[in-house]
């Protein structure tokens, strides 16, 4: 399949977190997969690059069984190590176009974006999707990102670009419905899904609470 069917057929994007979860990311990521996850982030500031390297190759291989898109936070040497399907840029990380040149074109990028006005340089570059936010205030340890800008940012972005939204920052079963009404293609989580007892349970929560909303998906 293509990448951009792929992204299309995104609707629920887990991003892990093995503080928040007080798992690994290998068993938050199996958890989230088995209740519906379509592509999982692997997130991890605090691991040295040995480490980074080791948990993201099982990822690799957990995702890979399940047939759910891989992607990497921030590292581009990561991601293309473990043959990720992709990679996710912050401001702060190697330019996308530097990434896009590396990677080549058949890997995903994402970037996040923040503001208005930023998605047409972004595609230039080569991202593939915009991850849109923070929308709501980041629920879980996110100190470097700006005040929440609300559902407005979402209608106004998706005026802008053709590029998938996945839309983050604060999200849960209680605003899915404002969200993918305002025009995102997707959601990324990690606490409302993270921090459950059951990472499974929350995950088919949210996924059929999308699924309800989007019948169709954002295919047609
Ligand atoms: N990035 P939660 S907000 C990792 O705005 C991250 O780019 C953001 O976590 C951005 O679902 C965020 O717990 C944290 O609110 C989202």
């Amino acid at each position: 399949m293509m990448k951009s069917e792929r992204i299309a057929g995104w609707r629920l994007y887990v991003i892990t977190d093995s503080d928040i979860s007080g798992k690994s990311h290998q068993d938050a990521a199996k958890a989230a997969m088995a209740g519906g996850a379509d592509v999982i982030q692997f997130r991890e500031k605090n691991c040295s690059s040995a480490e980074l390297y080791e948990i993201a190759g099982e990822l690799r291989e957990i995702t890979r069984k399940a047939d759910v898109d891989f992607i990497v936070n921030d590292r581009l040497d990561i991601a293309q190590a473990v043959d990720a399907d992709g990679v996710h840029l912050g401001q702060d990380d190697i330019p996308i176009s530097v990434a896009r040149e590396i990677l080549g074109p058949d890997k995903i990028i994402g970037g996040s974006a923040r503001y208005q006005g930023e998605a047409e340089q972004m595609a230039q570059e080569g991202v593939d999707y915009l991850g849109l936010g923070p929308v709501y205030e980041a629920r879980s340890t996110k100190h470097d990102t700006v005040a929440p800008q609300g559902l407005d940012l979402v209608r106004k972005v998706k005026q802008e670009t053709t590029l998938p939204i996945v839309a983050i920052g604060g999200i849960g079963p209680e605003n899915l419905s404002f969200i993918f009404e305002a025009g995102a293609d997707s959601v990324a989580v990690i606490s409302a899904i993270m921090k459950a007892d059951d990472i499974t349970k929350a995950t088919r929560d949210i996924k059929e609470t999308i699924e309800n909303l989007q019948p169709e998906g954002n295919l047609v």
